[in-house]
């Protein structure tokens, strides 16, 4: 009797081990599912090479912006023996504390599989673009421009996005125009085909947009993030128009939008000696808006865009387009366009409510029309 006894006390122990472990593995996947949403886009991945494409695109991000973290690999490493490539990868991630990967994983990724440069994606009414070359330093190549523009025209006809953010990885939005695409080509070549021609298309965006910037903003890097409406940058971010030193001159606007930025003397000086400057030069001089701690530069970035994105989105145009057009006319044309713009906007509902609701001291609702 005592011994069947002692059998069914040392069954029941194992049956309440055995469902201590289950209630510990299902309260674990349950908290890594929600800690790391990459598994759940993992998931969401419609066929075998979408995942593998992912997985590559994500492990080449994470390795070229590794950090240490080594509590977190520590307490994960033993996971990862024998653990799917997608545990491999998590594991990885959690080694970079990568300020763009932070915040994709709040985002929501819809990157287009056809981006092989780039990646996009929304957070709430903010359309993200992360350039993503990272052995390459974010080099602007010709395909990742096209990219970047195919990104923007989405973004901008997309009538749930608001603003735009333009980011890199944390050591580099990007290095400039891709030198190794260009230094064999001849005139004959870049004039017939127009090289580089289609760099303008940002500056039709109707949207606001930002540039997230960290790290070396060179050359065309530095035209890309001054195309952009507004600049956050780290407090490490390096801007340059070095292309004096590649026996070329800026090519994407750098010697007109950083004359009007920061002035003559200050724009010589940089475009003709290459010397790069910093962020807080560059913030000084009034090129970039605000400095930021580097890994709060993104977060911020598309804190700004989601305010403005919550706004009247034809006000936010007109004031968009009236602020350019002070860069083409005069001051006298400048305010006659401002005024016209300002006496249209009263055609609109947005108007109304919006002067309405300070009236009845509520929150105006905005219907962008
Ligand atoms: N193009 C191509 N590859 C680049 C570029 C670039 N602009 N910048 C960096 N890389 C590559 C490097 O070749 C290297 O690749 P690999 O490992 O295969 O050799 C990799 O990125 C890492 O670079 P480094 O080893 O050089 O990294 P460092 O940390 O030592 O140095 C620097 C970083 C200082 C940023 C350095 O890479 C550098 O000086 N880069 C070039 C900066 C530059 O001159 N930019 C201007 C380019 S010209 C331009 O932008 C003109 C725009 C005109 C537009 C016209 C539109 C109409």
């Amino acid at each position: 009797m005592a011994h069947i006894n002692t059998n069914i006390r040392i069954k029941e122990k194992d049956l309440s081990s055995k469902f201590i472990l289950y209630l510990t593995t299902i309260s674990f996947v349950v908290t890594y599912i929600r800690t790391y949403p990459e598994l759940i886009i993992q998931r969401n991945c419609k066929n075998t090479h979408q995942l593998k494409d992912h997985n590559a695109e994500l492990l080449e991000r994470i390795l070229s912006n590794r950090r240490e973290d080594e509590k977190m690999f520590t307490f994960l490493r033993p996971l990862s023996k024998g653990g799917s490539k997608a545990t491999k990868l998590l594991i990885a991630s959690n080694n970079a504390k990568f300020s763009t990967f932070g915040a994709l994983q709040k985002g929501h990724a819809n990157s287009n599989p056809h981006y092989h440069n780039i990646i996009t994606e929304s957070h709430g009414k903010v359309g993200l673009i992360t350039l993503n070359r990272p052995k390459a330093l974010n080099a602007l190549s010709s395909d990742l421009f096209h990219e970047v523009n195919d990104a923007l025209v989405k973004y901008d006809d997309d009538s749930n996005i608001g603003a735009i953010v333009i980011t890199g990885s944390e050591r580099a939005f990007a290095a400039g125009a891709d030198i190794k695409e260009m230094s064999d080509q001849t005139f004959a070549q870049v004039y017939k085909s127009d090289f580089l021609g289609h760099w303008g298309k940002i500056n039709d965006i109707k949207k606001p947009t930002i540039a997230a910037v960290n790290g070396f903003a060179l050359g065309g890097g530095c035209e890309l993030a001054m195309c952009c409406d507004i600049i956050y940058a780290g407090e490490k971010a390096l801007f340059g128009q070095p292309e004096i030193k590649l026996g070329v001159i800026p090519g994407a606007g750098g010697t007109q939008r950083l004359v009007r930025a920061i002035g003559k003397s200050k724009a010589m000086e940089i475009v003709l000696s290459g010397r790069n400057f910093s962020a807080q030069e560059a913030e000084r001089w009034g090129l970039v808006s605000k400095i930021l701690p580097s890994d709060k530069v993104l977060d911020e970035a598309i804190k700004l865009g989601q305010d403005i994105a919550n706004l009247s989105q034809p006000a936010i145009q007109a004031a968009k387009e009236s602020i350019n057009a002070a860069f083409e006319l005069s001051l006298k044309e400048g305010c006659h366009f401002e005024r016209r713009l300002f006496q249209s906007l009263f055609s609109l509902n947005d108007q109304k409510e919006g002067m309405s609701a300070f009236v009845e001291k509520r929150e105006p609702k905005w219907t962008n029309d």
